[in-house]
């Protein structure tokens, strides 16, 4: 009998509410930092949120809303340092304390540890980001949480690929139905159920009305006993929040139902 060995956790929109009022926030600051006119407003965020990747998405941007710059020599170039730029305004929102874990994060990440359950990171955010909100939150040890932080450029395909999964379960030496993954879009949930992961997902304001067909569950937040989650998809019983016994009941659910 297959018993849940690791939890596996993206990061943005995930841990943590990051993306409007952080990593758009960082984007627009390092536009004026350039001179560029360019402002992605929250209606706007929303749509480049479809490519994961802050470079990815400006390379996007570029080719796709063509934007008023004077075509830059090496595209590249700029893309990185625009990047580069955008990263140490997101680092300096993190280190302002503006971007706490969501609700039940925390919890259910001491609930694990105190188990003896590995605890992982997949994310397409660059690895200083996840770092740094990790140890704003967490203190300075926090990545000692982790036995694998998958961020970023470690792999050659962003998601909705399934390469940083795939990454973290070659690293951790298991078998995905041995896992359980935690996400809070579309494209994580695309590229965790590609990793044949079984998944929890935790949806913010930007993904509520994504598909999630195939998820153990669908909730509005993790949540606390006094701050109960709101069941989106899925069934949960009587539970109010997400305790490790529970999503190991939706795990034990999944895996004898695909055994
Ligand atoms: C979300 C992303 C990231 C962030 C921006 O990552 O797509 O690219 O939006 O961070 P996930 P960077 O949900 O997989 O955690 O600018 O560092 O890429
Ligand atoms: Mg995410």
């Amino acid at each position: 009998m297959n018993d849940l060995k690791a939890l596996i956790f993206d990061v943005d929109g995930t841990l943590a509410n990051t993306e409007k009022q952080g990593h758009r926030v960082a984007f627009n600051r390092a536009f004026r930092d350039l001179g560029l006119d360019w402002e992605w407003s929250v209606e706007l965020y929303g749509q480049l949120l479809d490519v994961a990747g802050g470079k990815e998405r400006i390379r996007h941007y570029l080719d796709h809303f063509h934007p008023s710059v004077s075509q830059p020599l090496d595209t590249e170039q700029f893309v990185v340092d625009l990047h580069r730029r955008k990263t140490h305004h997101f680092l300096s929102l993190l280190k302002s304390g503006g971007i706490p874990l969501r609700s039940g994060v925390k919890r259910l990440l001491v609930e694990a540890r105190d188990a003896g359950l590995s605890l992982s990171i997949a994310t397409t955010a660059t690895l200083e980001n996840v770092t740094s909100l990790l140890e704003t939150n967490m203190g300075k040890t926090a990545l000692d949480w982790f036995d694998v932080v998958a961020a970023g450029d470690v792999v050659a395909h962003k998601k909705p690929s399934p390469d940083v999964y795939l990454y973290v379960l070659d690293h951790l030496g298991l078998r995905p139905e041995q896992c359980l993954a935690f996400e809070d879009s579309f494209n994580g949930f695309s590229a965790s159920r590609a990793a044949n992961l079984p998944t929890i997902i935790t949806v913010n304001e930007y993904t509520r009305w994504q598909a999630f067909d195939g998820a153990l569950v669908v909730l509005d937040r993790m949540g606390e006993a006094k701050r109960p989650f709101t069941v989106l998809q899925g069934d949960v019983g009587n539970a109010r929040h997400l305790t490790l016994d529970l999503a190991r009941r939706l795990w034990r659910r999944s895996t004898q139902r695909n055994a």
